[in-house]
């Protein structure tokens, strides 16, 4: 099969509020949406890069620059006969992992929709529902913490991640686990703790936590692995798992607890589920993490996260704790039981608002066979 059309558009797309994290903060969206078209089916795709390299390398203009120059190009010369053969037509790229996953969820979707199937069933998924929470940011004060967390656990959340920093780390954690004893609590730094603050981390485990993800650089597998022996926290890696031989690396280093998988981390949806076998194989449950998708993205994220392995609650929220009005008009809502539903439609179950698309677009480009 070819690939006929690909259309890619950065879109501003602003948040509900403010997201901010131990090294940047968003205000908004601002990711790469991706269509591809062939045989008269369209598929969708997103690649949730923002203004700066501060989670990973790659930015909203690298990405389109990769897309545009190098990635766009080779999936349209190339013959696809299964959604699988993307990454391995994109392997000849170094890293760019986020530009090379929007094109590849595009594609999945298109075959999926061709095939008439869900992007979930296509992908081997066995739940119909996934148990997700909300990862909230760092607040100006403990008192704000508490009250946004309220807001979420009267929503229906049942699981909630905090972003800690040096010097909002141990007082909100332990300031949340008196308010809540028993609450599903996890923490994320992303990377801004060394091996040198290992005793510091260790306090951390007198608060029950189900997680303590990626404190160390977004680099770092061999740290981690000291780390490990040193806290009790079980140890989550999210950066530094960037491919499936990062994770077997992580695993036979005896590295982390539990991994977080993003498939727009990894550079798409098959890399991802290979993470996900391999994980399983070795007995370390996996959980779905999220980096403010639009519609579109979160709708694949759900049909990843219904994967068996995928074991703890995702960061893959409802769409209205991220956006006012998002791309999509059926977005996800919360059930009360704390899950989403897995769609089971055709495709990733996305339908995209075309209209509204178009006016949250600010870019815009074509690419033909
Ligand atoms: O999608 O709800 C979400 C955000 C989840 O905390 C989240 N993601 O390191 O896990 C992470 C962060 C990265 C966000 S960078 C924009
Ligand atoms: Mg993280």
């Amino acid at each position: 099969m070819k690939i006929e059309r690909i259309e890619l558009r950065r879109i501003a797309l602003p948040y509900v509020s403010r997201f901010e994290t131990s090294g940047w903060y968003h205000d908004g969206s601002d990711a790469i949406i991706v269509r591809v078209d062939a045989d008269g089916v369209t598929g969708w795709g997103e690649s949730p890069v923002s203004d700066g390299p501060w989670y990973n390398e790659e930015t909203y203009e690298t990405a389109w620059m990769m897309q545009k120059k190098f990635l766009g190009p080779m999936l349209l010369a190339a013959d696809i006969t299964a959604p699988e053969d993307v990454s391995k037509i994109f392997a000849r790229v170094r890293a760019n992992r986020m530009a090379k996953s929007g094109l590849e969820f595009a594609v999945w979707d298109l075959f999926a929709r061709m095939q008439n199937v869900s992007l979930a069933k296509l992908l081997g998924g066995t739940r119909d529902r996934v148990q997700v929470g909300v990862s909230v940011g760092i607040k100006k004060d403990i008192p704000t913490l508490l009250e946004s967390i309220d807001g979420y656990l009267a929503e229906g959340y049942k699981r909630i991640k905090i972003k800690i920093k040096p010097g909002w780390d141990i007082e909100p954690t332990a300031a949340i686990r008196d308010r809540w004893p028993d609450l599903m609590l996890q923490v994320d730094g992303n990377s801004i703790y060394h091996l040198s603050d290992a005793d510091h981390l260790a306090e951390l485990d007198e608060f029950n936590l189900l997680l303590n993800e990626q404190p160390l650089d977004h680099d770092d597998i061999f740290d981690h692995a000291k780390l490990k022996k040193i806290i009790q926290t079980p140890l989550c890696l999210d950066e530094s798992i960037v491919s499936p031989d990062h994770a077997r690396w992580a695993i036979e280093l005896d590295a982390c607890d539990i991994i977080n998988i993003k498939p727009t981390r990894i550079g798409g949806l098959a890399d991802a589920k290979k993470i996900h076998d391999m994980a399983q194989a070795a007995g370390i449950p996996v959980w779905h993490g999220g980096m403010l998708e639009t519609g579109i993205g979160r709708a694949i994220n759900v049909a990843l996260a219904s994967l068996p392995n995928f074991s703890l609650p995702s960061d893959i929220s409802a769409n209205n704790r991220y956006f006012h009005r998002d791309i999509v008009t059926n977005p996800f809502t919360l059930n009360a039981d704390g899950t989403l539903s897995v769609p089971t439609g055709i495709g990733s179950g996305a339908e995209v608002d075309e209209a509204f698309l178009d006016e949250v677009t600010v870019d815009k480009i074509e690419m033909r066979a």
